[in-house]
């Protein structure tokens, strides 16, 4: 048996020469990938690393963290990638839960990770720079390029991303080689990637996004990648004339229209532009055409599903919707509650199948059996709507989950802290609309009998617990919340009250 996943990956040995990753002065070929990868999977080896093993990995964007996941995919272990963002208090809940063979991280946190791993009885960290230096770096450098690939089939474990959940605790959702490698096929092929392409990347590489999307549709196709340590508007329009295509988050292209320098000059060697992880406003979509002569292609994908449908490449690119299901990918609408089919052309929960959905979480088989049907569809916990056409479009979350600037954020976990607060009776949380992140986090808290708590004191208490990004961007006190006859808070209600709280 091969390694599944690194089969489809030929480029590795095929194209020694051709630039995989430009950052900054830096090139890296393909070949160069190849040796320090082998490098890497030595050293995953030598620390005691054995397939399905997890990996957790919690440093800035760099060419090494990609190497990384090379890395683990050949030694036939799971990369666990963790959001730079996330607070020690965050990080334990993660590596108690998955019990990495071993962890990576930024050296301005080492002090604090191995503190926490030695309490949780696991290996101290090696750590990673944003320049791809440290100790373990430093280590597989004087290891062996060479390295045998582990022989993994499709059905074995190659990552695990966690996905914060509508009920509490975070649930890894566990991706197969076939997983990934099924995806990355029909993105290469339904986006057109081939050798010639060279993909501007601004985009985080702990997410599905900026780590499968864009990483594992170049590796399949053997074209080249730019990286850019973050989004960075004078970043992009100095090197959109170098690129071919670009990846984005809706944020991304909201930004770019509102800056003079977004031309047809500026986008002229660009053959394609792709959004995704949160929904791109059909204004953008217009606006941007009608400055770049593009349709931005819209697309619709989740972290347990990698992409499901996809706007066509030649076509009508339709704004607001997200395209037709992928090729080998089953999409239909479902009643939320009963599951029965709806009836075409009405909302309901959008399900799909197809072998690019997760296999599910890790030691969670309770929550996994409650978001499948017994016939193998996965919920995907949106609503949605297939027009006569075949168009999918997403019109609403049967979930309450808020989606700032291209990130998941959950509610309830954000509630639980501020609840915990001395001085807040309750609160709710909601995301309302903001003209640059989508969507902004918006607490509405009661205060306790007899207390006279301020909103900077409950972002005060909050620093440390929760990532910034999850933290409230306004804090609003009401004398109670509005409930409905089964006492639920009727968030719809709260959402509407304060929908122009950020209006331009
Ligand atoms: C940063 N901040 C944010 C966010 N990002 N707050 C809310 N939402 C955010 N998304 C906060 C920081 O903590 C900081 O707060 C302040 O904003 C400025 O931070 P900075 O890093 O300078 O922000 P930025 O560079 O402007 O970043 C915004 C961004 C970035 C470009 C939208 O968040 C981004 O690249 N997002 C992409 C997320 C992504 O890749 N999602 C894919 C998930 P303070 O100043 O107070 O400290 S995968 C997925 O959804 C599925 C599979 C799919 O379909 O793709
Ligand atoms: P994540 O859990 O980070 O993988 O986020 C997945 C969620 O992002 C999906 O369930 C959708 O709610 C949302 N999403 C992704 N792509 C789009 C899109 N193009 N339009 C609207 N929502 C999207």
């Amino acid at each position: 048996m091969t390694n599944h996943l690194m089969r489809h990956f030929p480029a590795l040995r095929e194209r020694a020469a051709t630039p995989f990753i430009t950052a900054g002065e830096r090139i890296i070929s393909y070949a160069d990938a190849a040796d320090q990868s082998g490098r890497i999977a030595n050293l995953l080896i030598a620390q005691g690393v054995a397939p399905g093993d997890r990996v957790a990995v919690q440093v800035e964007k760099s060419v090494e963290m990609i190497l990384l996941y090379l890395a683990c995919v050949r030694a036939g272990a799971a990369l666990l990638p963790l959001n730079t963002a996330y607070t020690l208090t965050e990080l334990e809940y993660f590596l108690g839960d998955a019990e990495p063979a071993m962890i990576v991280c930024g050296p301005e946190r080492e002090a604090g990770v191995k503190a926490l791993a030695d309490k949780l009885g696991l290996p101290a960290p090696m750590t990673l720079d944003s320049d791809g230096l440290g100790t373990l770096s430093a280590r597989a450098g004087g290891l062996a390029p060479d390295f045998t690939d582990v022989a993994r089939g499709p059905d074995d474990l190659a990552a695990i991303l966690y996905t914060s959940g509508t009920t509490g605790r975070s649930k890894g959702a566990m991706l197969t080689h076939e997983n990934l490698a099924s995806n990355a096929r029909t993105l290469r092929d339904y986006w057109r990637f081939t050798a010639q392409d060279v993909l501007l990347h601004a985009l985080p590489v702990f997410h599905s996004h900026g780590l499968f999307v864009a990483i594992n549709t170049t590796l399949v196709a053997g074209s080249s990648m730019i990286f850019l340590p973050r989004f960075d508007a004078d970043d992009v329009f100095r090197l959109l004339p170098q690129a071919t295509t670009m990846m984005g988050v809706p944020t991304f292209y909201t930004r770019m229209v509102g800056d003079p320098r977004l031309t047809r000059e500026a986008a002229a060697h660009i053959r394609l532009f792709v959004s995704g992880s949160a929904p791109l406003l059909a204004e953008t979509h217009r606006q941007f055409l009608a400055m770049t002569g593009h349709a931005i292609l819209e697309r619709y994908g989740m972290t347990e599903t990698n992409m499901n449908t996809s706007n066509p490449y030649d076509g009508e690119r339709r704004p607001g919707t997200v395209g037709f299901p992928l090729p080998g990918i089953q999409a239909r609408i479902c009643d939320p509650d009963g599951g029965a089919p709806c009836p075409d052309g009405t909302i309901g929960m959008i399900e799909v199948k197809g072998p690019n959905v997760f296999t599910g979480y890790w030691r969670m088989p309770e929550k996994t059996a409650a978001e499948f049907r017994s016939d193998g569809f996965f919920i995907t916990g949106d609503l949605g709507i297939i027009d006569a056409d075949g168009y999918v479009s997403i019109v609403g979350r049967g979930k309450d989950l808020v989606i700032s600037g291209g990130y998941n954020i959950y509610p309830i976990e954000i509630e639980s802290e501020i609840d915990a607060i001395d001085g807040v009776a309750e609160s709710a949380v909601i995301g309302v609309p903001h003209p640059d992140l989508g969507e902004a986090v918006v607490a509405v808290v009661v205060r306790a009998p007899g207390t006279n708590i301020d909103g900077e004191a409950i972002i005060a208490a909050l620093d440390g617990r929760l990532a910034r990004f999850k933290q409230p961007r306004r804090v609003i006190f009401v004398d109670e919340l509005p409930r409905n006859t089964m006492a639920k808070v009727q968030k719809q209600r709260l959402r509407e009250e304060h929908k122009a709280m950020f209006a331009a």
